[in-house]
């Protein structure tokens, strides 16, 4: 084997054994808005990482609003829940699920660009410090009720 074939195959070694680092799967995914004119809406989902390395979502983003952002609910002093940035985003540890759901963390649409409509699609891209850029097609569904949680 010539020098050059085997660094070669070296190569290709190395490109097979990278994609394993984190994987990610995106299950259950939903979005909606609280009201027909609402100027904002959220998406929620089952964020599972089936790979060996942790991992975390950074960020998203949609053409659905002018802005998306990453946000939890807090309870104040006085047992108000609010919403807020989470700016260096969620873990997805290796091996586990991260739920996005309703009263909890979730991808936030900031601004809708127009209604967001029962049973039309909206395509968000989240991004993985690991896994890189995912693109999801979120079905809006405004008629399901939060398995838990209060509502948004
Ligand atoms: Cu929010």
């Amino acid at each position: 084997m010539s020098l050059t074939t085997k660094l070669a195959a070296i190569g290709a070694a190395l490109a097979l054994a990278t994609p394993a680092l984190a994987e990610i799967e995106i299950h259950d995914a939903y979005a909606r808005a609280a009201m027909a004119n609402a100027k904002s809406g959220a998406a929620f989902m089952e964020i599972h990482n089936t790979g060996t390395e942790d991992d975390r979502l950074v960020a998203a983003s949609s053409d659905v609003s002018k802005k998306v952002e990453l946000h939890t609910h807090i309870a104040s002093a006085d047992g108000v829940m609010q919403m807020v940035e989470v700016e260096e985003g969620f873990p997805i540890p290796a091996g586990e699920t991260h739920m996005l759901k309703r009263g909890g963390d979730h991808v936030m649409f900031m601004g809708l660009n127009g209604p967001m409509n029962d049973g039309e699609t909206v395509t968000v891209t989240l991004t993985f410090e690991r896994a890189g850029d995912k693109v999801v097609e979120i079905p809006i569904d405004l008629k399901r009720q939060p398995k838990e949680g209060m509502a948004h």
